[in-house]
C-alpha cells in the first residue's frame, strides 16, 4: 500500500497543552487526518518508550495511519510498527534494514546534498527535510536551510522513487508559502509535511489537522490542474490589450498600494503611484504591517537603504496571508554581504509574486559570475542571453521576474516578453528604477483585483502578475518617451516632474499605440 504523506504527525509529550492527555490529542489530530504518525521520545526510558508505542499503535491501528518509531529499532521491531525514522547520527541504515522486517519503511533526516545523496544510496524509502524555518521545538545542529534550500533538496531526488516531507517550524499561516516554494526548479514538490508543536502544543489538534491536511490537499490539487493545463497562451496583442484594460481599471478602481522603500525615492515613488491613478501608503512599522496586508491591493518591497528589515519580513509575510502580490526589488543586492543576506532571508520567508532588478541585481540573485554591479547601478553588458536569465530565475524562484535596463525582460518561467520602449534620460535620474518597481506594484495589484478566479484555498496568490510586470514597465517607460520630447525638458532636472505629468496624463490607448513588446516562450 503506497502511504500517504501528506501530513506527517511527530509526537513531542512534552509540548502538550495543560490537562490534556498524550493519547486523547493523539486520537484528535488522527481523527482530524493525520496520515503518519511518527513517535519521537527523546528522554523516555525504554519501558516507557515501549508502553507509549504500544498504546500509539492501538490508535493509528484504528485509523488505519502508519506508525513509524524515531530512532529505536528495538522498540520498532517490540510493537510491529511500520516504520523507523533515522536521524544523521543514528543507526547506519543499512544496519536497520537488516534488522528489521521486509518491506519496513526507513526514512532518514536530511539537511544538506550530502545526506541526500546518502540517502538515495541508501535506497530509502523517505526523507525528512528541514529544518525549512526556525523551532523551538528540537535544538537544531544543522542550519535552517528555508524553503528555497528544500527546493534544492528535493531536485536531488529527480528520478528516484523516494518521498519527501518537509519539517522544521511549519505552521497553518506558512503552510502554502512553504509547498509553494519549496517546489525545486525541474518541479520536484513535497510529498507531505512533518509538523510537531502545531498540533501537540495546540488545544484544537482535531481542527489544526484538519485545516493542514485540507490546505496541503488544496494546494496539491491546485498545482496538479495547474500543471495538466497548457501554458497561458500569451501574445503581443493580448499582452498588449492586457496592459491597457489593466490601466483602465486602476482609474476606476484607485488601488492602495503598500510600498516600503528607500528614504532616496520615497517622494518620487508615491507621486508616481498617485499620477497611475492609484494611493500610495509608505509605512514602515512592524506593527501596523497586519492590518495593512488586509487594505492593500498590493506590497512593494525595495530595500535600497535597508532600515527596515523587521517591518519588510511581516509585511511580506501577512501579504502572503492574504494572498496579496507582492513585489520585491532587491536594490543593489551584489554590493554587500548583509544586503545579500537580507535578500536570501527575505525570500525564504515569502513568497514574491514579482522580482525585478538590474542585470547586476538579477545576477546576484541568480549567483551569476556573468556580471558585475558598482553599488547599485549594473555595469557591462549584462546577460549575455537575458531571455534566459529571467526565464531560469523565474523558474527558480517561483515566480515572475522582471529584468531593466535599455532593453527590459520579463517571464513567469514559461513565457518570455522583451520591451523596448523607454529613454536614456531615465538612466540621469535617481530612482528611475525604484519608480518602475512603484509601477509593477500598482499594477499587480489591479491584476489581482481583475483575476477571473477567487483566491482558492491552493492558491498563493490570484491574477496575472505577468501582465502586472508589463503593464508597470509600459507605463513608466512610454511616460519616459513622452516627457523626453516635450520642449520644456531641458535635461534630467526637468525630466523628472515631466516623467510624473506624462505619466498623469497617460492613456490606455497611448499605451496600446506606443508599445514595442515582443512575446516569446
Ligand atoms: N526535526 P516543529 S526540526 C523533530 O530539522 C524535528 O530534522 C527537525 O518541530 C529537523 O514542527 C524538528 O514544532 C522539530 O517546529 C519540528
Amino acid at each position: 500500500m503506497p502511504i500517504d504523506y501528506s501530513l506527517y504527525l511527530v509526537t513531542g509529550r512534552d509540548l502538550l497543552p495543560e490537562g490534556t492527555t498524550y493519547l486523547e490529542s493523539l486520537e484528535e489530530s488522527l481523527r482530524g487526518g493525520v496520515t503518519v504518525v511518527q513517535i519521537r521520545e527523546k528522554h523516555a526510558d525504554t519501558l516507557e518508550f515501549l508502553e507509549i508505542a504500544r498504546q500509539s499503535k492501538t490508535l493509528c491501528d484504528k485509523y488505519q495511519v502508519p506508525l513509524i518509531i524515531n530512532d529505536r529499532v528495538d522498540i520498532a521491531l517490540a510493537v510491529s510498527a511500520d516504520g523507523v525514522h533515522l536521524g544523521q547520527t543514528d543507526m547506519p541504515v543499512r544496519t536497520a534494514r537488516s534488522l528489521l522486517p521486509p518491506n519496513t519503511i526507513v526514512g532518514v533526516s536530511c539537511n544538506n546534498l550530502e545526506h541526500v545523496q546518502q540517502a538515495i544510496k541508501d535506497c530509502v524509502d523517505y526523507v525528512g527535510i528541514g529544518a525549512v524555518w526556525p523551532t523551538g521545538t528540537k535544538q537544531l545542529s544543522n542550519p535552517v536551510i528555508g524553503v528555497r534550500g528544500v527546493g534544492s533538496l528535493l531536485a536531488a531526488l529527480d528520478g528516484t522513487a523516494i518521498k519527501a516531507v518537509a519539517i522544521g517550524g511549519i505552521k497553518s499561516d506558512n503552510l502554502l508559502r512553504t509547498l509553494h516554494g519549496s517546489i525545486s526548479p525541474s518541479g520536484h514538490k513535497l510529498d507531505g509535511i512533518a509538523v510537531v508543536s502545531e498540533i501537540v502544543a495546540s488545544r484544537e489538534p482535531y481542527k489544526i489537522s484538519g485545516t493542514l491536511r485540507d490546505t496541503f490537499a488544496a494546494w496539491n490539487a491546485y498545482t496538479m490542474e495547474q500543471e495538466a493545463k497548457p501554458p497561458v497562451a500569451y501574445t503581443t496583442e493580448n499582452v498588449k490589450s492586457g496592459v491597457a484594460d489593466l490601466m483602465h481599471v486602476i482609474r476606476t478602481t484607485n488601488p492602495l498600494v503598500h510600498q516600503i522603500t528607500n528614504v532616496v525615492v520615497t517622494n518620487q515613488s508615491a507621486n508616481a503611484t498617485l499620477a497611475l491613478g492609484a494611493s500610495p501608503i509608505m509605512a514602515t512599522a512592524p506593527e501596523e504591517m497586519e492590518d495593512l496586508s488586509r487594505v492593500s491591493g498590493a506590497l512593494l518591497i525595495n530595500f535600497g537603504t535597508i532600515k527596515d528589515k523587521e517591518g519588510m519580513v511581516l509585511a511580506g509575510k501577512y501579504a502572503n496571508r492574504e494572498k496579496k502580490p507582492v513585489v520585491f526589488d532587491p536594490v543593489g543586492v551584489g554590493a554587500t554581504q548583509f544586503r545579500r543576506k537580507t535578500a536570501a532571508q527575505l525570500l525564504n520567508t515569502w513568497q514574491a509574486s514579482v522580482i525585478k532588478g538590474n542585470a547586476g541585481e538579477l545576477g546576484a540573485l541568480a549567483e551569476s559570475q556573468e556580471v558585475q554591479a558598482k553599488g547599485v547601478d549594473s555595469v557591462g553588458i549584462g546577460f549575455a542571453d537575458p531571455a534566459k536569465a529571467v526565464k531560469d530565475l523565474a523558474q527558480r524562484e517561483r515566480c515572475v521576474v522582471a529584468l531593466t535596463g535599455k532593453t527590459d525582460w520579463v517571464s513567469d518561467g514559461t513565457t518570455v516578453v522583451r520591451l523596448d520602449n523607454g529613454h536614456e534620460l531615465l538612466g540621469d535620474i535617481t530612482g528611475s528604477g525604484c519608480m518602475v518597481g512603484t509601477c509593477i506594484a500598482t499594477f499587480c495589484a489591479t491584476a489581482w483585483t481583475r483575476a477571473s478566479t477567487e483566491n482558492g484555498p491552493g492558491m498563493l496568490v490570484r491574477g496575472d502578475m505577468l501582465l502586472g510586470a508589463v503593464g508597470g514597465i509600459l507605463a513608466l517607460t512610454i511616460a519616459a518617451e513622452a516627457a523626453a520630447y516635450r520642449s520644456d525638458v531641458r535635461g534630467s532636472g526637468t525630466f523628472l516632474p515631466a516623467l510624473i505629468d506624462e505619466l498623469y496624463n497617460l492613456k490606455p490607448e497611448t499605451v496600446l499605440e506606443k508599445a514595442r513588446i515582443q512575446v516569446t516562450s
